[in-house]
């Protein structure tokens, strides 16, 4: 059997898939302009935006400093100089023999604002609370940390999907997120795209097909909305809002943070809470 690799230039019968995923399930005509210079200038209308749309767009979410201070926090952490967070891998360390091929091979790091605190001064920078707060209508606590990295020639889709329907994010009020682009996230390295007003239809259930992930045919492909960011632009999100991001078929690394926020009064769901909300065991739905 061919080991499914996540890092590697795409060849043959993966390459025509990972084409057929990018060119089906996205679209990439219909692409968002950041509406909001800075966290700061977050409005009473953009709140109102955010609860009908589900997404905002905020050109300069962090500054040149941060964007560096945190690229070289997960470059420490890749290589082992800072130690605590997870590391997912998607290839045996056996096969990575040089400092590149170590670093391209990671596909997320996760669960490091304990371990790196200039990676926890961004989670908890007052910009960010501030606008969590506002959106949500009262303080909230972090309660996701996270980076993508999506490899150039090679990085995987990460399949349409609900946040919340991850367990640790299933609380019984909105948690919100904010991807951070560290480099530009691009069209063609695999930026995100929303379906607007998606969160408005609440839970749906999720399958497992190429991931944790809403069925194809569920997906509203034709109202996709393509977010390109420049490095420290961010992306701020309903954990409802029905989201993806297609291959990187460039030469373009595109990493970035993800951070998601509860409302400080938010419960986690009950098991069989969840189970109503993001799977099929109620109602028998078929992907
Ligand atoms: O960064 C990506 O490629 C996808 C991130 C995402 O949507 C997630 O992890 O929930």
């Amino acid at each position: 059997m061919k080991e499914r690799k996540y890092y590697y230039a795409y060849e043959g019968d993966e390459a025509q898939s990972a084409r057929t995923i990018a060119d089906t399930l996205y679209k990439y005509d219909n692409v968002a302009v950041p509406q909001i210079a800075t966290l700061q200038d977050i409005t009473d209308a953009h709140v109102r935006q955010f609860m009908q749309e589900g997404y905002l767009v905020v050109d300069n979410a962090i500054s040149p400093q941060e964007i560096e201070s945190s690229t070289e926090a997960l470059m420490d952490i890749l290589f082992g100089r800072v130690t605590g967070p997870r590391v997912q891998f998607v290839k045996p360390s056996s096969e990575l023999h040089s400092n590149e091929e170590r670093e391209l091979a990671v596909r997320k790091i996760s669960e490091y604002i304990d371990h790196e605190p200039r990676l926890y001064n961004v989670a908890h920078q007052q910009g960010i609370l501030d606008a969590m707060a506002k959106l949500s209508g009262e303080p909230v606590v972090v309660a996701q940390d996270q980076a993508i990295l999506k490899p150039p020639t090679g990085g995987a889709e990460k399949p349409w999907h609900q946040d919340m329907a991850y367990g640790n994010l299933a609380y019984d009020r909105q948690v919100i997120g904010i991807w951070i682009a560290l480099d530009p996230a691009e069209l063609d390295n695999g930026c995100m795209h929303v379906i607007p007003g998606s969160h408005r239809e609440g839970g749906v259930p999720h399958f497992v097909v190429r991931d944790w992930q809403l069925c194809d045919t569920s997906v509203s492909v034709q109202r996709d909305v393509a977010v390109p960011l420049k490095p420290g632009g961010a992306l701020i999100f309903s954990g409802l809002l029905h989201h993806g991001t297609p291959p990187n078929f460039s030469n373009k690394r595109r990493r970035a943070l993800q951070f998601h926020y509860a409302p400080a009064s938010a419960k986690k769901l009950s098991p069989q809470e969840y189970k109503r909300m993001f799977t099929n065991e109620m109602t028998g739905a078929e992907c």
